[in-house]
């Protein structure tokens, strides 16, 4: 006996519901090339109502693009962290920085990136959590490609698990940032590790041998100090001090892996970059105390540079 349209009505709705983006019209498509496809009567109308959602979906993407989520960069680099709810990445963003966030104990708490700034060696970072990434997200679940799109932009991330958690929440969230073909510099932050027991943490870093996995408790500050050094590192940067006639100048300036003597003269004002022939070097990058090297010197981490004209 043929199903009933009512039934079939409802059979269509549950195979989309939960369904957004393109998934959801995928499925409405497949659906439409298995209806029959009469001109008139209940199919037809049938038909109509599939096609009008299909339209329907388009235009929630659409809009999904236009209310844009990204996250306007701010400071040397900026480094997302990721995770599945309740990981405690809100957490992590208060206890680093002076933004005040709700924090709460339920998913979803947050529902777009949350941008924070951090201090880090005399540095400004950012630090941009995305909320609720969840299973599918990459098929744009849950607004997933918008939020995917902010991870895309950003230079690094830290991926954020429960230390106690099941490993699936952070095998799902790095799924769908490998399905949406993202690859940045990435780090491991188990988190609450105030609540972990004995054995914990080395069970979860055995379980991710290819990334570097940082304890922290948002209550704990040797720890929160021992996650910035490796947000630092993470991020790649360069922190060079200034030198004026043999004095310290004040806050470090920040430059990317790679940055010469010319690049320090240009970050400091366009008029010495030109002037710039070289420079004197205390610090790693030095053979000796002062050295006087070149414009393309590569200076290093902790190096201190006066400018020579
Ligand atoms: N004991 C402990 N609880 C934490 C820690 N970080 C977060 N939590 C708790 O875990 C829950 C989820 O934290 P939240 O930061 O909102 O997670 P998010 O969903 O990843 O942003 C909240 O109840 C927090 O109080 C921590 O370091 N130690
Ligand atoms: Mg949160």
């Amino acid at each position: 006996m043929p199903m009933s349209h009512r039934t079939q009505m409802q059979i269509i709705k549950r195979r989309i519901s939960g369904k957004e983006g393109s998934e959801r019209v995928r499925e409405l498509r497949t659906i439409l090339g298995e209806l029959p496809g009469y001109k008139n009567g209940p199919y037809a109308d049938l038909r109509k109502w599939v096609q009008a959602q299909i339209e329907d979906s388009r235009a929630r993407s659409r809009v999904v693009h236009r209310d844009s989520i990204a996250v306007r960069h701010e400071g040397a680099a900026q480094i997302a962290l990721v995770g599945a709810p309740n990981a405690g990445k809100s957490s992590l963003l208060h206890a680093l920085s002076d933004v005040q966030i709700k924090i709460g104990d339920y998913a979803f708490t947050t529902l777009r990136p949350v941008p924070a700034l951090t201090r880090i060696n005399g540095v400004l970072l950012q630090l941009v959590e995305i909320p609720g990434l969840i299973a599918g997200a990459s098929q744009d679940r849950g607004g997933g490609r918008a939020l995917l799109g902010v991870l895309r932009n950003a230079d690094a991330i830290v991926f954020c698990q429960d230390v106690r958690a099941p490993l699936e929440a952070l095998t799902d969230v790095r799924a769908e940032v490998a399905a949406a073909g993202i690859d940045r510099p990435a780090i491991l932050a188990a988190t609450k590790l105030d609540e972990a027991q004995p054995g914990d943490l080395a069970r979860l870093r055995a379980t991710v041998p290819e990334m570097t996995v940082i304890g922290v408790s948002a209550i704990d500050d040797q720890s929160l100090d021992a996650f910035k050094d490796a947000l630092w590192k993470l991020s790649g940067l360069l922190r060079v001090y200034l030198r004026r006639d043999g004095q310290a100048t004040g806050e470090p300036i920040a430059l990317p892996p790679g940055a010469t003597v010319a690049d320090v003269a240009a970050d400091i004002h366009h008029e010495v970059a030109a002037a710039c022939r070289g420079g004197r070097i205390w610090g790693p990058s030095a053979r000796f105390e002062g050295q006087l090297v070149g414009r393309d010197h590569v200076v290093r981490d902790g190096d201190a540079i006066e400018i020579v004209t």
